[in-house]
């Protein structure tokens, strides 16, 4: 029999839907989502099994240029993502304009070892007119596998994505598959509760005040019916601490509130969450301090 396996890296702007795709192809919530940049800080995987085959995606920060510390491990974490993986799927957002810069990172990237599947996406909101020139600016990029416009939420060229996948994945003759069957990620349950918080942050709060926080599970006890949590939320300034507190305590509530039932979702038990906000000055322009918030930083 042959088999097939390999690491597939995700990779692109921000907002171009990165994590959307890969929830999409996975079919479970591995990674969060929001309409705002610089969502996604780690590289996630997420993992298809079927009988003869398994492939792991690798969800990563979106490519930008690096301000700090905490855009630093972001961007390292997207190369170290393309130098480990059998293919690299580039996504571009199909509902935006195709920028000079953009084709000169694929054609790039093109150049380098692994080879490159260019996805257009969000074509459930954008128009031939608007796809078919970026076709045609990508076709004259010697060396891209195949390019292939898709949409994430309508779920619709999905599985062309998946046979391309298929057709450039490593073979081999016996089953060494990467992760056990039953696994869609490698994230534990800490740091899938800890990334809930930081998706209703995105939503709830103005851009700035998500950007600069850090989530640390502190606590997490698992009982037979309740999961009982506690988080500390840093942040950079104590007037951030206060807008996150909200009035009379209200915007935190909300928080907690939002973050609790995708938790209950996530571990199909109820959860009991307690959140604090504590303040660490200008802890994203520091290697130090965003390993002491959870993020491996050092070098
Ligand atoms: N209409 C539409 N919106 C999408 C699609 N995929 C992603 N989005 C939206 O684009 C925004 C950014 O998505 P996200 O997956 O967080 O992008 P990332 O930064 O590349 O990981 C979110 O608001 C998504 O809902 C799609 O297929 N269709
Ligand atoms: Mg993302």
């Amino acid at each position: 029999m042959e088999y097939k396996t390999g690491y597939v890296s995700l990779v692109g702007k921000a907002n171009a839907g990165k994590s959307t795709l890969i929830n999409a192809l996975i079919g479970e919530k591995v990674a969060i989502v929001s309409p705002k940049p610089q969502t996604t800080r780690n590289n996630i995987l997420g993992i298809i099994t079927k009988e003869y085959h398994q492939i792991v995606f690798v969800d990563t920060p979106g490519i930008h240029v690096s301000k700090n510390a905490l855009d630093k491990y972001m961007m390292k974490n997207v190369r170290s993502a393309i130098g480990g993986s059998d293919i690299v799927v580039y996504l571009i957002d199909g509902s935006k304009k195709l920028t000079d810069d953009e084709i000169a990172y694929v054609d790039n990237l093109v150049k380098k070892e692994n080879p490159v599947i260019v996805a257009i996406t969000k074509i459930d909101v954008t128009k031939y007119e608007k796809v078919y020139p970026m076709l045609a600016r990508l076709s004259e990029i010697k060396g891209i596998k195949e390019i292939i416009p898709l949409s994430s939420l309508k779920k619709r060229n999905l599985d062309v994505l998946e046979n391309a996948i298929l057709k450039l994945l490593p073979v081999s003759e016996q089953k060494n598959f990467l992760f056990a069957e039953d696994e869609y990620t490698d994230k534990s349950l800490r740091f899938m509760v800890a990334e809930a918080v930081r998706e209703k942050a995105l939503y709830l709060y103005d851009e700035e005040i998500p950007h600069g926080i850090a989530i640390e599970v502190v606590r997490f006890e698992e009982g037979e019916k309740l999961v009982e949590i506690d988080i500390d939320i840093t942040c950079e300034r104590d007037s951030h601490k206060s807008i996150l507190i909200g009035k009379h305590g209200f915007k935190l509530k909300e928080l907690g509130e939002q973050a609790r039932h995708d938790m209950e979702t996530l571990l199909n038990k109820k959860v009991m969450l307690k959140l604090f906000v504590k303040t660490k000055k200008n802890w994203r322009n520091r290697p130090n301090d965003i390993s002491n918030v959870g993020y491996n930083g050092e070098e």
